[in-house]
Order: structure tokens, then sequence, then C-alpha cells
């Protein structure tokens, strides 16, 4: 090639490069091809009845509510199944239970099929995983995880870091937020956009408080709920579960009423032993200056009956909002480095639990069920960009919808075998078109806390609920009469029509997500073995 030849390739190189560089600033400007940083942050077990942006009154929890006044508030945000990594399987593939194969806490999850941190990261997103994720083996989509074994421990916590096995000083809590920060902060590739899974253990039993806030809210006296007595009457599957909070608590693993006399010799005082010999001397010696007086002051009294069942919810709420007042200032710790290093407005933040939890309401803690404390949870969400702050969602949103709005966010192509929506549109009030109704499933029985295999339909108004297995028995709630489910109403006459309605919106549900009694049977592993899903 002669020079002149030379001179003029790099000429119209040149031009093209400039033409080119001039639409991509242009691009960027409108926020066409800057794909947004996402932080999914979960917490586990976390009610909504426990963020105050929720409006009950609990607690405090000003940095989570931040996410809500800066962005949105979900009223009606539900799982798939309320139980952890079930629900965590349905974020991460964007499927109900019986297509992703992890039906309960127990069968393994398989790592090998797609889900969205792949897909990001296939398409230049650093991906990180940092804390709690319940589902064994090794994460895959990830450039960096840092979990915890199965459900983590709240003091000396072990990590397995890319793998390897470590245990780290101090509190869960703060140990997964400094992990996530050191990620974002030294770890990370900053030339690309980042997506980090940031899930907190707390407020997982048993709600073991950081020694700073072992004494928050000493002074108040909680009310337990209206339906804290229930009697589960027309509720055979109610009144079967082992969650209550008089009967199943136990005094010392779960309410802290380790005597150094050892005359407390409840069923799990030797768990929660192991648990209180993980922390150092001087967190022992914070922790029993609180509690011995309190251990002291219980003996005493000798209550019975109801007055030991609200004794009992009492400690439970201080010890389960105390774990939370930790989760809340990790959010806030994240939310500030965002501001200070300029990454505020093109970050997603999300927060979310892996399900509901039962504060009391009809005697229990724990979840499960498809009733309301349990089926729904929270979901707090903002981007500066694009969601205008305060804004309030009404619509029936699943956990299945993450991973496709954070797909949509990135300009990943949604797969069609995703049965998720993408929240992008409602979020945004670009289209209020929305699901009328959404499905659930749970399998985890017989198992602990007994709950019942179910599976059923909610609209914006009804509930219908089939128990099944050793028992067979359906369940209606009018949830604008009956908000607290007290009264089925599946024999009651005058809501026949609104019964036969529910029955077909049931039966949609299933052929559109592709649920069915053959999965709902003893055959259950049959069934997933059939659809060729490993576990
Ligand atoms: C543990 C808890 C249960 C809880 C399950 C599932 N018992 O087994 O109370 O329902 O986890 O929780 S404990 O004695 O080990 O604390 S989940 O959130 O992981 O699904
Ligand atoms: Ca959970």
């Amino acid at each position: 090639m002669n020079l002149r030849a030379n001179f003029s390739l790099c000429l119209l190189l040149g031009i093209l490069l400039l033409v080119y560089s001039c639409k991509q600033a242009k691009k960027e400007e409108v926020g066409e091809t800057k794909q947004p940083n996402i932080i999914f942050i979960m917490s586990d077990d976390h009610a909504y009845q426990a963020i105050s942006a929720y409006g009950h009154g609990l607690n405090n929890t000003p940095n989570i509510d931040r996410i809500a006044k800066e962005g949105a508030i979900f009223n009606k945000g539900f799982v798939n199944n309320s139980i952890c990594a079930p629900s965590r399987a349905a974020m991460l593939t964007g499927k109900h239970s019986f297509v992703n194969g992890k039906v309960d806490n127990i069968r393994p999850f398989n790592w090998d099929q797609d889900n969205f941190a792949k897909a990001l990261q296939k398409n230049g997103y650093e991906t990180a995983l940092v804390g709690k994720i319940h589902l064994d083996g090794l994460p895959q989509g990830f450039n960096y995880s840092n979990v915890l074994p199965g459900q983590g421990q709240y003091y000396s916590p072990d990590f397995i870091e890319n793998g390897v096995k470590k245990t780290y000083p101090g509190y869960i809590t703060h140990v997964t937020t400094d992990i996530a920060l050191d990620w974002l902060d030294t770890k990370r590739n900053k030339e690309k956009p980042f997506m980090l899974m940031y899930h907190q253990k707390a407020p997982h039993r048993t709600w073991m408080p950081e020694e700073k806030y072992l004494t928050l809210m000493d002074s108040i006296t909680f009310d337990p709920p209206a339906n804290f007595f229930d009697d589960y009457k027309d509720r055979p599957a109610a009144a079967a579960q082992e969650m209550s909070i008089y009967k199943d608590m136990d005094l010392v693993y779960d309410l802290k009423m380790l005597d150094k006399e050892g005359e407390l010799k409840t069923k799990y005082r030797g768990m929660f032993q192991r648990k209180y010999d993980r922390m150092t001397e001087e967190q022992k010696a914070a922790w029993d200056a609180y509690y011995d007086p309190i251990i002291t002051d219980f003996k005493s009294k000798n209550l019975k009956g109801k007055d030991l069942a609200i004794w009992k919810y009492n400690r439970y709420m201080h010890d389960y909002l105390r774990t939370i007042q930790s989760v809340d200032d990790g959010v806030g710790q994240v939310l500030d480095y965002l501001k200070e290093n300029g990454l505020e407005e093109n970050t997603i933040v999300v927060y979310t639990s892996d399900q509901g939890f039962y504060l009391g309401e009809h005697g229990w803690f724990d979840k499960r069920f498809m009733y309301e404390e349990s089926f729904r949870t929270p979901i707090l969400m903002k981007y500066p960009k694009e969601i205008k702050p305060g804004t309030v969602i009404e619509e029936l949103v699943q956990n299945i919808d993450f991973a496709p709005t954070f797909l949509d966010y990135a300009n990943v192509e949604i797969d069609e075998s995703i049965q998720g929506e993408s929240l992008r549109k409602l979020v945004s009030g670009e289209t209020s078109e929305w699901r009328n109704a959404i499905y659930y499933t749970f399998y985890e029985y017989p198992a602990e806390h007994k709950v019942k295999r179910h599976y059923g339909v909610r609209t914006d108004r009804y509930k219908l609920i089939h128990f099944y297995h050793d028992i067979d028995k359906w369940e209606l709630y009018d949830l604008e009469k009956d908000p607290t489910e007290m009264h089925n109403l599946y024999e009651d006459a005058s809501y026949a029509s609104v019964k036969e309605n529910m029955h077909v919106q049931l039966e949609k549900m299933r052929a559109k997500y592709g649920d069915s009694d053959a999965l709902n049977q003893e055959n259950l592993d049959r069934f997933l073995k059939a659809k060729n899903i490993k576990h």
C-alpha cells in the first residue's frame, strides 16, 4: 500500500471513529447505552410489618425507608413459595418452583440452569453474590461469591469465598456489609456495570442481636395482634402447624433464657449453647449483662397460660426487631457509598426479603403458609433515572418478576421460558396493564413446623387455597372483608359464584405456568425427573 492510500485509510478510520464516539456520547446522555448498576438487597424472613415505610408502627428503619422515599414501594409484593431456598431459586430463574425444580429447602438446586446473573454476566456485567443464598453448590453466574454455608451464624460467622471456607470475627450483618462494600470499592472491575446481590441472614431465627442493640426498645411493651389467640376454626391445616409462639418457641434457643444454673432444660438448649459459645468473652459479657436479669426475673415469675404467651411474644419481638436495626444500618452504608461515589443516579437498588414472616398473627412465628403475612414480602425499589420518588404500586407483583426486571433494565433479552414479568414499565408509570392473579405453591411437608402442602391463587380481593397430601381441604377468603383471614368461606353459599370464579382463575394459572396435580401428589420426584430437572 502506498503512502497516499495509507493516509486515506487513516483519514477514513479517523472520521468513522469520530462519528461513532459522537453517537455514543449522545446515547449516553439520553441513557440509552449505559447499562445501570444493580444492587439487589435481600434479608431473610423480614416481615413487611417490621419496615417503617409500610406504616405498622413497630420499629424505625430509616435507611430502608429511604429506598421508598426516593423510589417506589410495592404494597402487594408476593413470593411464589414462602420458604427460603425455593424463593431464592425463583428469583434467580424467574420461574416457579415446579419449573426450576427447587421445590423445598431439602432438594438440591441445579445451578446449571439459566439465571439472571449468568445472563447479565454474559452481557458485560461484573457480578457478585454476598451473604446468605441457601442454595447448595458453587454459585454460577458470579465473578465473585462470598456466601454463608446453609443458614449461617450470627457471631463469628463462616463464609465460603469463591469456594473456600473461612471464619470472620464479629457480627454477621456487619461482616456481610463489609464484604459487600469491599467488593464494590476494591474488588470489582470498575470499567463494567455491576450487579451485586447483598443478602443478609438477619432477621432469621434465632434472632441474636448485636451488642449495640441489645437494649433497643427495651421499655416498649408490644400488644399482640388481634388474632394472636386464634382458634383455627374451619382451618384444619392452620390448626395442625407447629409454629406457635406459645407452644413451639423454645425458651432457651428462641428466647435466650440460657440460665447459668442450667435449670431450664429445653429441647434446643444445647443448640443455643453452641451459638453462644461462638461469641468472644467481651461479647458474652455484654450479652449476659442484658439477659441475666431477664432470666432471673422470668424464673421468679413462673408465668402460665396467656401471661406466658404474651411474655414470649414480647421477648421474640424485641430480639427480632433488634436484628433488623443492624440490617437497616447496612442498607444505609451501601446507599451512602453510592452517593459518595457518584453511583446514585445510575444504580437500581431493590430491597426485599425471601418471604414474609408472622409477628404473632394467628399466634405464630415462621412462614410457609399462603396466608398474607408470609405470602407477602416487602419490595422497595429505586432508580432515579426512571422511578419517581414516592411511587406506590398496588398491583400484584411476585418474586419471579425480579429476573425479567433486571434483564429489562440492562437491555438484555428476556428468554421466553421466564415466567415473571418485567416491572420496569409498571414502576415508571408507562403502563397500568398488569396481571390480575398470582399463583402459589408450597411443598415442604412432612417437615419442621408441620405446614401442609398447598397451592392457590390470589386476586386483588379473593384467595383460594387447596391443602393436600394427607388432607384435602379448600379455603376461600374475602380479603376486603376479612384481611386477617379468619373466616374460611369455602362452604358459604353466599360465596358460591366467587368460589366458582376462583376455581376458574386457579385452573387458568395452573395452565399458564404448567402446574398440575401430577406434581402435587406423591410422584413429585418422578415428575421432576421426567421434566429432566436434576435434583
Ligand atoms: C430453620 C429454622 C426454622 C425455619 C427454617 C427455614 N429452625 O430450620 O424455624 O423455618 O430454618 O427457614 S432453626 O432451629 O434452625 O432455627 S428458611 O428461611 O431458611 O427457609
Ligand atoms: Ca427465609
